[in-house]
């Protein structure tokens, strides 16, 4: 029986250098240390023993107890030391890496002029007023001036959605709208920013861009207060040298009209390619109120008077930036976007 515990206990030490985890660990003391273990049936053999054996083989059945569970410790204590080992070599950080760059949002450069219009604006006293982009034909036409049987109607290519609902072709529904809500009281003054919408299957142009259209209805307004109000804008928008031409044209919804020149942003007037050589760039249209719009949205045409303009933000926006293709706002091209 003494030899038996010997064997137990070298068996258990020559285990051990094959067990490298503490699972295995755990398994091997459950063989010979649990309850049905190995060591543990030897004892029970006991029994069958003489009174003077008993006590010597008692001894020697703890000492290897003693031995084998010593041998486990300094195993189970070799392994952990292992496992730490093992993780911080998978878990090391080199803390000299150079970090993730976090790239921050930009501004589109639509936003970014439409908001220095609007400031601009908003100075000189307009309220910014917004409206829905899908109107009635007769907030979009039939109200400025444009009854349907006008030939200024084709000048616009319209998206329609049924014959009286369509998607707007200028912000001037806007305008209308509000002239609806506050006529006849004066003084008023807005601008209406949004987007537009019209069918061109040129390539250079998109069927969505954007606009800002103003004005102001008062009693006396005169053509003088639209060329210093659109003179101020140009001088605060591109340079304070910013020369100014109106020249005479058409529109339906004002009388007279008059299309805006500034003083080229590039060649300050001497002629350059992007002038074509005319030392001129048009901007806006604009001109008096017509006094038929005024009379359709409940003012007295011969009390209050008013001056208008419309400009697109995407053809301000390419003056501004020297930006040749309106088509760069649209494909969204981050390293387009990223230097605004
Ligand atoms: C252009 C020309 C213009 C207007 C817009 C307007 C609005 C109302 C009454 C009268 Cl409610 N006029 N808007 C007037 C003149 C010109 O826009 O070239 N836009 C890009």
């Amino acid at each position: 029986m003494l030899e038996r515990l010997e064997e137990i206990a070298q068996e258990v030490e020559s285990s051990l250098a094959q067990i490298d985890s503490l699972e295995q660990l755990e398994e091997l003391r459950i063989r010979y240390l649990g309850k049905k273990g190995v060591l543990t049936q030897v004892l029970r053999g006991m029994g069958g023993l003489s009174p003077q054996e008993r006590p010597l083989v008692g001894k020697a059945a703890n000492e290897v107890k003693a031995r084998i569970e010593g041998a486990l410790t300094a195993r189970a204590s070799t392994l952990k030391e292992l496992e730490k080992a093992r993780r911080l070599q998978t878990e090391r950080i080199d803390v000299t890496l150079p970090g993730t760059r976090q790239f921050l949002g930009t501004k589109h450069p639509l936003t970014i002029v439409r908001e220095e219009i609007e400031d601009i604006f908003l100075g000189l006293g307009f309220m910014i007023v917004e409206g829905p982009e899908v109107e009635t034909d007769y907030y979009n036409f039939e109200a400025l001036n444009l009854p349907k049987d006008h030939p200024a109607r084709d000048m616009q290519d319209t998206f329609f959605f049924g014959p009286e609902v369509l998607l707007r072709t200028h912000t001037s529904p806007v305008q209308v709208r509000t002239f609806e809500k506050t006529a006849p009281r004066v003084p008023l003054k807005i601008i209406a920013p949004g987007r537009v919408y019209r069918r061109d299957d040129d390539a250079t142009h998109s069927p969505m861009f954007h606009q800002v259209e103003g004005f102001a209805v008062d009693e006396r307004i005169t053509f003088g207060d639209l060329k210093g109000t659109l003179t101020t804008f140009a001088r605060q928008m591109f340079s304070p040298q910013t020369k100014m031409r109106f020249r005479p044209s058409y529109f339906p919804f004002t009388e007279p009209s008059a299309e805006v020149d500034i003083s080229c942003v590039i060649c300050g007037g001497g002629g350059c390619r992007v002038c074509s050589h005319t030392g001129w760039l048009e901007i806006l249209g604009s001109g008096m109120i017509h006094p038929r719009v005024l009379e359709i949205s409940g003012y007295d045409s011969e009390k209050v008077t008013g001056f208008a303009f419309g400009m697109g933000i995407e053809r301000i926006a390419m003056l501004k930036y020297g930006i040749d293709d309106m088509r760069l706002f649209f494909d969204n091209d981050m390293r387009f976007l990223a230097q605004f």
